[in-house]
């Protein structure tokens, strides 16, 4: 088996590897480089739960339809969007 299917099984990118730690998510890498990174002032991931939250809510919208719709409109067409409503 290839070195970057065994790291992400979902065989697809990015994949995130930071020693022995792996993570397969793209919104969740990016939340984990800021908490890692971003040390003074947390400008890209906030400490604040409500502004953090405002963050995790554009997270988690494009993560559970934006993306996949963005997907089937613009990468797929329409044709091929017609068949998977089907
Ligand atoms: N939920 C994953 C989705 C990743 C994803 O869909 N990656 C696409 C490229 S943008 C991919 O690798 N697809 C596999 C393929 O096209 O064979 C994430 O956000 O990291």
């Amino acid at each position: 088996m290839v070195k970057s299917l065994k790291m992400n099984p979902h065989h697809a990118v990015p994949t995130l590897k930071d020693g022995d730690f792996i993570l397969k998510e793209s919104r969740c890498m990016g939340t984990y480089l800021a908490d890692k990174y971003d040390k003074d002032g947390c400008k890209l991931y906030p400490k604040d739960i409500c502004t953090r939250a405002k963050v995790d809510e554009g997270l988690y919208f494009d993560a559970t339809g934006f993306y996949s719709s963005f997907g089937a409109t613009v990468v797929c067409g329409s044709s091929q969007q017609e068949e998977m409503a089907l």
